[in-house]
């Protein structure tokens, strides 16, 4: 078997629920070793608990959990799932998500992938107490829009996507204005992306015997009570779930080595003067395939 890809998994888990979605992939794909969930964005202190818990259900406590800046900002969403659990009983955790990714990244022997799928603030922040962490990772990040960012007829406000939006001057100083090797996942390929009820459900039915499975479906049931998410049987839109895909390739995805930045307003721009080269994915070559694989792999069909 080919020896796993060591990753650190950076997520502002507890808002939207794709994240919750992605962690289960991540935890369910052999080709990936996560050694970190850093958390950021909301609650900081909730974030961290619903990680926790959520990989010490799946057996998977020797993850380290490492709490981002302390925010203190809504929505929580699964806070119901996480009951009483205390963080203090989790085993590996650290509460300055920016030294722990530092700390890690510096001590490992190997490349470490480093998987954005939130704000950038933890990077910015880890790249601004040591920047020689720039050679020994690379970022692989979902967020802003290309060409293309329509999404179910939404269109994000000056196309400027949440990830960038939330935190753009952690954005440009972690993707643009560092020396990290950036491969970036835009609205063009996440956006849009639904498994329907059939595949849902097949998915769904994986609950009883897999305690990874069930702690997702429990999660995303909670979540869409609370959000009155309906969508006859089929699944929210998994944006961050590509960003796990593309940590171990680069199969069925179009990329494109181009410089960007992102503006004022939070815009991601091609600007060969102010922009940095990124490899960024702008097509699928074939959705509905990545559509069965996502489902099999959480099947645990492959
Ligand atoms: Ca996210």
């Amino acid at each position: 078997m080919l020896k796993s890809i060591p990753i650190i998994f950076d997520t502002d888990i507890g808002s939207d629920i794709d994240d919750t979605w992605a962690l289960a992939m991540a935890l369910k794909s052999p080709e990936l070793d996560i050694r970190m969930v850093s958390v950021n964005g909301f609650g900081t202190e909730y974030q961290a608990r619903l990680a926790a818990k959520f990989l010490t259900v799946c057996g998977r406590d020797d993850v380290i959990v490492a709490k981002g800046r302390a925010t203190d900002m809504d929505p929580r969403y699964q806070e119901n799932w996480i009951g009483d659990f205390d963080l203090a009983s989790y085993p590996n955790y650290k509460d300055n998500a920016a030294q722990a990714i530092v700390d890690y990244i510096m001590s490992s022997d190997e490349e470490i992938t480093v998987l954005v799928i939130g704000a950038s603030t933890n990077m910015a922040d880890a790249y601004a107490i040591e920047p020689r962490i720039a050679k020994r990772c690379k970022i692989i990040a979902i967020g802003g829009v290309i060409y293309n960012g329509h999404c179910n007829g939404w269109y994000p406000p000056l196309g400027a996507d949440w990830n960038v939006k939330c935190d753009r001057d952690s954005w440009q100083a972690a993707l643009v204005d560092s020396d990290i090797p950036v491969e970036l996942l835009p609205l063009d390929v996440t956006g849009n992306l639904y498994l329907d009820a059939e595949a849902f459900g097949k998915i769904r039915a994986c609950a009883d015997k897999d305690p990874v499975i069930k702690a997702l479906c429990e999660n995303v049931d909670l979540w869409a009570e609370k959000i009155e998410w309906n969508s006859g049987g089929g699944t929210s839109a998994l944006f961050d779930t590509v960003g796990v895909y593309a940590c171990f390739t680069k199969e069925n995805l179009k990329y494109q080595r181009l410089p960007v930045y992102a503006n004022e307003n939070a815009q991601t721009l091609i600007d060969p003067e102010r922009g940095k080269e990124m490899d960024i994915a702008l097509k699928w070559g074939d959705k509905e395939k990545f559509k069965k694989f996502l489902t099999a792999r959480l099947c645990g069909e492959i």
